[in-house]
């Protein structure tokens, strides 16, 4: 019974984003006031690029992975959404290509996260054609298994140019699991165009204490 109403306790939380439920009495209240950031250099502010120049995102102590093509993932001072510096996307035009970064953070198994972060198109290198973000909380056992994973929603073409949009995942960590890995990944799909563009920002990993 008790679990039943976690559940849906994190369906609403999901979908209004970071609200205290005042008007369920009785029920956990979930904030996440005050909570220490879990990544490091979530900004993508290090190290700072000298000018018009660029660094690749693992000097940045972000991790990567690719599908097996170039990691075309890069720091970048021509846009932010905070600081001066983000991180650019460019997509290849291969087939179900992904390339992402992420960090592995530990986590409390039945401890709530939630994971942000802000993207934005490139107004003249758009997304086109199947080419898509995404955000996931991989969960991984003490072995390094994984033994669960989460997905925001994604964003694609029709992802603004002109504003930051922000894109969440939240959820408890499972049984077993030992740390998270925090993951921003772009996916080719089935018809990808290349050199399609967008940045990302601001990322934040945070346990959701109970009040
Ligand atoms: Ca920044």
């Amino acid at each position: 019974m008790e679990r039943s109403v976690k559940v849906g306790l994190l369906v609403t939380f999901a979908l209004t984003g970071l609200f205290v439920h005042t008007g369920l009495s009785g029920v956990k209240v979930l904030s996440k006031a005050a909570a220490p950031e879990l990544l490091s250099n979530p900004g993508f502010e290090t190290p700072v690029l000298p000018p018009e120049g660029w660094a690749l995102i693992r000097q940045a102590g972000w991790q990567t992975f690719t599908s097996g093509a170039a990691d075309l993932m890069t720091l970048w001072a021509g846009a932010a959404h905070s600081g001066n510096q983000a991180v650019r996307f460019v997509s290849h035009g291969i087939p179900n290509f992904y390339q992402g970064l992420y960090q592995a953070v530990p986590v409390t198994p039945g401890e709530t996260y939630h994971f942000s972060v802000y993207v934005k198109n490139d107004s003249t290198h758009p997304l086109k054609g199947s080419v898509i973000g995404q955000l996931s909380l991989e969960w991984h056992g003490t072995n390094g298994a994984e033994v669960g994973r989460l997905w925001s929603p994604a964003w694609g073409a029709s992802l603004s140019a002109t504003e930051w949009t922000r894109f969440e995942v939240t959820g408890a960590a499972p049984p077993n699991s030992a740390k998270a890995h925090c993951v921003i990944v772009e996916k080719g799909q089935g018809q990808p165009v290349a050199n399609c563009v967008f940045f990302a920002d601001d990322a934040s990993v945070v346990k959701v204490s109970e009040e």
